[in-house]
């Protein structure tokens, strides 16, 4: 058996991200937007490679991030939005919609597109998970794609 284990010498200064955030309920995505950049720069990102943009809504957040990757020869995309769920069913259909997205663009391109989309039943339980002390999911997904970019690596170098 051959164990990979993940390799932390991966000198980030010159790792390229984008952090894509949709403008809607923007006071909950700014928080995680924000949260997420933080992420980046203590994972030692210089604010040089590290870029943030916003898109209408979550449905537009799969085409957002594709942008990134064709244009900005970026490493790794988070993908950040807030969808909750009203009296319609289109809550169903724009989840639905980002999330398989966002899993296609993964596999489309094999770089990571992180999943820091929140879907909630009401705001409270988003701004929650927004928050800074009670963990805030941006955050959490921006790490979340450095950890795949240093397994990616860590596989290619064990080879
Ligand atoms: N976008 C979100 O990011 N979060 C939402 O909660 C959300 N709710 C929507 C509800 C309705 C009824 C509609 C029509 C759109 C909603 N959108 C939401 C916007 C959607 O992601 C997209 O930006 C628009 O449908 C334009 O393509």
């Amino acid at each position: 058996m051959t164990e990979i284990k993940i390799k932390n010498e991966l000198k980030w200064a010159h790792i390229k991200v984008a952090v894509v955030a949709a403008k809607w309920n923007s006071f909950i995505t700014d928080e995680m937007l924000n949260g997420a950049l933080d992420a980046l720069k203590g994972k030692g990102l210089t604010e040089g490679n590290i870029y943030s943009m916003r898109c209408p809504g979550s449905f537009e957040l799969p085409l957002a991030c594709k942008y990134c990757f064709d244009h900005l020869d970026v490493d790794a995309v988070v993908a950040i939005g807030v969808v909750i769920r009203g009296g319609t069913p289109h809550f169903d259909y724009v989840c639905e919609s980002v999330t398989r997205g966002l899993t296609d663009l993964n596999l489309m391109v094999g770089k990571p597109v992180a999943f820091g989309v929140l879907t909630t039943d009401n705001v409270e339980q988003a701004v929650e998970r927004a928050s800074l002390d009670k963990g805030n999911k941006g955050a959490e997904a921006a790490i979340s794609a450095c950890e795949m970019i240093e397994l990616s690596r860590s596989i290619q170098s064990s080879q």
